[in-house]
């Protein structure tokens, strides 16, 4: 698998397990204090996690939490614009832009940032074009029915079948827009419209993710399936986020998105010493 180069020119080397390290700039995150305070913050936020070994920080301004409701375009941009354009200038390692809005992914692409995770796959009126059109290599993820709705009674006859035939077709999509498969990436999407079974078959099975020939990034971090499985956890489903991204360091994954990025670097690197090459 060879390694993603970011459009402004900063390199993600993929031969080992990768940890993208999140950055939330919804109001929940960093709440009121102003404008300038909430850009300092999260400046700080983002070299504090590069100190930790990120290799890519993930921005977003849209939460996509089970239940949430769509933020307009003109409030993202206002959120995430700014914190990739200061970060673009700053920081070593490539920003991605975590969105579903071509305009949101466009500005993002002038800003600075080198990659757009987009949890729709490029599914909206126009986002294939917009991505396309930035040349930055892009995440598509899996995920069934809308954020507001789609914990609501999940079901698959086949998840891993199915989740992969989906990822398969936005590929194809995307080759056909004139995305190269070289810029692509996927996510089977931990959490989203998908039960604790369901979460559990794809961590145990991810390996199959291989045979569609792009590097396979997970996002479980501190997520409720976490919690489930390991019961009210102490640290905030840390030791579950660390073990899971392990899981899927050994089942092939080259990216890891996660909040607490030193504990994941740290384990990754065991994962690298015992299983890499
Ligand atoms: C509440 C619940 C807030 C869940 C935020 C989330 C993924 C992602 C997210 C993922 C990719 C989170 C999620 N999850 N992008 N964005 N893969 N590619 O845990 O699993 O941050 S939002």
């Amino acid at each position: 698998m060879g390694p993603v180069w970011d459009g402004a020119g900063k390199r993600l080397d993929l031969g080992r397990t990768r940890v993208m390290g999140i950055l939330n700039v919804t109001p929940d995150s960093f709440s009121d204090g102003g404008e300038f305070l909430s850009l300092d913050r999260a400046l700080r936020r983002a070299l504090a996690m590069v100190e930790e070994g990120a290799a890519i920080i993930d921005v977003g301004g849209e939460s996509t939490r089970p239940g949430a409701q769509p933020v307009p375009e003109a409030e993202e941009l206002d959120r995430v614009i700014p914190v990739i354009e200061a970060l673009a200038g700053t920081l070593s390692v490539p920003i991605s832009v975590d969105t579903s809005k071509p305009g949101v992914m466009e500005a993002a692409a002038r800003a600075g940032a080198g990659m757009i995770n987009d949890v729709y796959a490029l599914r909206r009126p126009g986002a294939i074009e917009a991505a396309r059109a930035t040349a930055l290599p892009v995440c598509l993820m899996h995920m069934q029915g809308e954020p507001r709705t789609m914990q609501q009674d999940p079901r698959y006859g086949d998840v891993v079948g199915e989740v992969k035939r989906f990822l398969a077709q936005r590929m194809k999509a995307c080759t056909a827009a004139g995305i190269p498969r070289e810029r692509i990436i996927v996510d089977p999407g931990f959490g989203f419209g998908k039960t604790l079974a369901h979460n559990v078959g794809l961590l145990r099975r991810l390996g199959e993710f291989q045979d569609l020939g792009v590097p396979v990034l997970v996002g479980i971090s501190r997520k409720s399936m976490l919690a489930r499985v390991a019961g009210a956890p102490a640290m905030g489903r840390l030791y579950p986020s660390v073990a899971a991204a392990v899981i899927a360091a050994i089942n092939g994954a080259r990216i890891v998105r996660a909040h607490d990025v030193g504990p994941a670097v740290e384990a990754l690197a065991m994962v690298d010493a015992v299983y890499g090459d």
